[in-house]
């Protein structure tokens, strides 16, 4: 199969004369309408956006070209990401050649630790983290071919090689980003002969003996790679990049995104949760403290962090990878117990208030556990780990919409007074 590069270099010429016979043929074609309550609701449900990396089902949850994701929960982010960008998962060379892309690229420039130790003490880990991204931009290929006068068709290939060159860099940045924001010492050197997941458990330097920690970052890499691209942080990747500003800007961008608390920050939410319950009922509570804690939060006008979608309307399945891995590691951890009558205790609530459209877990509901589990107890940094596993689908979409030439994002907004005459109110 080869490398990625090569792959690509094959599959992107077809694909541009396919995309560009569909719209030379069905250009006029309608494929969504938009409601007055759409355009008030986040666009919820408005087909406006192409994504062909990821599929969200609202009850399968997510299909990766595909493939729906709990049967590639034995996979390594590696084989994802080449999966991500090219439709094929990769036969054993092509993953060893994205390994070597990576340990080729994994130095982080030394000026990155100079600005993240002259942040202040407080600073949140994900402000950190896109910090850090942005200030690598100055590496951007893409920023200088595009200087030199590339041809658009060539856009894809600089997009490719700085995509690489920050996914080999994250696990280093995020592990930097640790150590530094809660004082654990020096940093530590990345090992060219593990994979990206291992490679990245080794810098954080969280004792591993069973090797498990590292299972669950590949897990957890693999999990929260790609959900199509109508979500905020993989919105706000593709409108940037749509600018043509290169991947360091839009991933960056995007990242920022995720650190909302009704995005990617709801994981460290959930897990606040789940700790205050402990807390108030000394230990694992029973089904009916879990309630009366629920009602009180829901009561308080608050959400339950945890739970609910946008598209989805079943279990999320990675919240069901994540519980199987803690039934199978850590069964009687009381975190992961919680989280488990969480997962008894809080649909039937949610259907009773009759609010939430989705009363079910999302992703975030149950990854903060085993983090907790295995000794990563600040919680104020998971959101990082879910932002290196989704860069691997912002940078994926990043090469696909350069190599068809997707034009900059541009929707048309209208007024209030707009509306109420156009809809006669
Ligand atoms: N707890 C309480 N109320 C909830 C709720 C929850 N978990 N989920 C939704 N609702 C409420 C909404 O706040 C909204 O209330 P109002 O009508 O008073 O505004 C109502 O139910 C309808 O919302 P919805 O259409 O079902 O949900 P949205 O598509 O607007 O929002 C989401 C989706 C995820 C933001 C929302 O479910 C939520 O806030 N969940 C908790 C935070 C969370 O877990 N976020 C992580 C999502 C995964 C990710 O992106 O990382």
């Amino acid at each position: 199969m080869g490398t990625l590069k090569e792959k690509l270099t094959e599959i992107i010429p077809p694909l541009r004369e396919n995309v560009s016979a569909l719209v030379k043929a069905h250009g006029a074609d309608v494929i969504s309408e938009v409601t007055v309550a759409q355009a008030y609701g986040g666009m919820r449900g408005v087909k406006g956006l192409v994504c062909d990396t990821s599929y969200v089902d609202p009850e399968k949850g997510l299909i990766i070209r595909g493939i729906e994701l709990l049967e590639l929960v034995d996979k390594i982010p590696e084989e994802i990401f080449y999966l991500l960008c090219t439709g094929e998962l990769p036969d054993e060379d092509s993953v060893k050649a994205i390994q070597k892309d990576f340990a080729d690229r994994c130095e982080v420039p030394s000026y990155v630790w100079d600005v993240l130790r002259a942040m202040p003490k407080d600073s949140h880990p994900m402000a950190m983290f896109d910090t850090a991204i942005l200030v690598m931009e100055k590496e951007s290929v893409f920023r200088k071919r595009y200087d030199e006068g590339m041809k658009k068709t060539e856009y894809w290939e600089p997009t490719l090689e700085d995509s690489l060159q920050l996914l080999a860099k994250l696990p280093g940045v995020a592990a930097g980003v640790y150590r530094i924001r809660f004082d654990k010492g020096d940093l530590i050197d990345p090992d060219s002969n593990l994979d990206w997941g291992g490679n990245f458990v080794k810098m954080l330097g969280i004792d591993d003996p069973t090797g498990e920690f590292a299972n669950l970052m590949r897990l957890y890499l693999v999990l929260h790679c790609d959900h199509e691209s109508g979500n905020v942080s993989a919105n706000t990747t593709h409108t940037v990049g749509s600018a043509l500003s290169d991947p360091y800007y839009a991933v960056s961008a995007g990242l920022n995104g995720l650190a909302g608390p009704l995005h990617g920050l709801a994981n460290q939410e959930c897990l606040k949760f789940v700790l205050a319950i402990i807390d108030k009922y000394n230990g694992v509570p029973t089904p009916e403290q879990m309630k009366d804690f629920a009602w009180e939060t829901l009561n308080s006008g608050k959400v339950i962090p945890g739970y609910g979608h946008a598209v989805l309307r079943k279990t999320d399945p990675r919240f069901i990878a994540f519980n199987n891995f803690g039934k199978r590691v850590c069964p009687d951890d009381p975190t992961f117990k919680t989280v488990d009558i969480m997962y008894e205790v809080i649909p039937p609530i949610l259907i009773e208030q009759g609010k939430a459209k989705d009363p079910y877990p999302n992703v975030d509901a149950g990854s903060g556990a085993l983090l907790h589990y295995f000794g990563m107890k600040e919680f104020q940094y998971y959101t990082v780990l879910f932002g290196v596993s989704r860069a691997l689908g912002m940078t994926s979409q990043l090469i696909y919409n350069r190599a068809l030439g997707i034009a900059i994002t541009r929707p048309k907004s209208i007024g209030t007074d707009w509306i109420r005459k156009t809809v006669g109110a």
